[in-house]
């Protein structure tokens, strides 16, 4: 009995310590998991082309290392098409992301960069 308490509980630490580094990984492994869906990202970029009636927003945007994305040239789709009549072509914007179903990322903020 003793001897098999003095292995036994030397596992469970270990195995406690090594939960919160499991679970940063499953996250960074799956993006799109539950526990993502109301997670903001934040974007910056330069737009290239504005359809407010749409509500639709092109943008070369710089690498957004939350969603493990690479800079690229995209369309997005915005929550409220009111925050594009503002916004111009050339124009350089911060924007928050946010996974409106799976794997599908709209604009919830979008703002002329400061
Ligand atoms: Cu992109």
């Amino acid at each position: 009995m003793k001897r098999t308490a003095s292995i036994f509980i030397p596992l469970v630490l270990l195995t406690l310590a090594a939960l919160p580094a499991i679970a940063e990984d499953m996250n960074m492994a799956m993006p799109m998991d539950g526990k993502a869906v109301s997670q903001d990202h934040q974007g910056k970029g330069t737009i290239n082309s504005v359809d407010a009636k749409a509500g639709k927003i092109n943008i070369t945007h710089e690498p957004i290392a939350s969603l493990d994305w690479p800079g690229m040239t995209m369309d997005f789709e915005v929550q409220d098409k009111a925050a594009l009549t503002k916004l111009k072509p050339g124009q350089k914007v911060t924007f928050k992301l946010i996974e409106a179903r799976k794997g599908k990322y709209v604009i919830s903020e979008i703002s002329a960069a400061k």
